[in-house]
């Protein structure tokens, strides 16, 4: 976001898929990978408004980071939410709140928001999140729309088996591209 952000003339959005908000300033005492959206929503352009935050619920979500997200008025779905709304309204509503009033949207994928079963290869495993064709719907309707980058994070190879988790991973980034094609918003499509 630090790297995209200046090159945007208006608001870039954050979509972002986790178990976990990560947004508190800092813990113990240090910034780290649970403190990342506390800094990006202090980018000028990239309001908190536009961040919106999908399939939280994991154990690891910190009392300081929901306190900072009620504060700053942040979105956050929690993994019911998605459940009882279902994947296309859920992204709908994603979409509505990461683009409101931006200019471009940036697409956070966290590998633990998918359920622990079926990514061993990740430091907070967290049981109950996205089946992996869920979170592969999901990333593809928001890239439907376009993006101005993207990212996954917290994919931790020691801990893999069967590199099931670098998959997983791997055909995230691979079907965002594909899609970014196809949509006509990355490169040339002969159709
Ligand atoms: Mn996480």
């Amino acid at each position: 976001m630090r790297g995209i952000a200046p090159h945007i003339e208006g608001n870039v959005g954050i979509i972002h898929l986790d178990r976990h908000v990560d947004i508190q300033e800092k813990d113990m005492d240090e910034r780290m990978h649970t403190t990342p959206w506390f800094h990006a929503t202090n980018i000028p352009n990239a309001p908190p408004k536009n961040l919106v935050q999908c399939g939280i619920g994991g154990w690891q979500v910190p009392r300081a980071g929901v306190q900072v997200a009620r504060e700053r008025e942040t979105t956050i779905m929690t993994i019911g939410d998605v459940e009882a709304m279902g994947i296309e309204k859920a992204a709908e509503m994603a979409l509505e709140v990461a683009w409101d009033g931006a200019e471009a949207v940036y697409l956070s994928f966290d590998i633990d928001s998918v359920d622990a079963g079926f990514v061993p290869g990740t430091g907070w495993p967290e049981p109950g999140g996205y089946l992996p064709r869920e979170a592969l719907k999901f990333l593809h309707l928001v890239a439907k729309e376009g993006l101005c980058g993207m990212e996954v994070v917290e994919v931790s190879p020691p801990y893999d088996i069967s590199d099931s988790t670098a998959l997983l991973a791997a055909r995230a980034v691979a079907d965002v591209l594909a899609t970014l094609v196809s949509e006509g918003h990355l490169g040339k499509h002969p159709a």
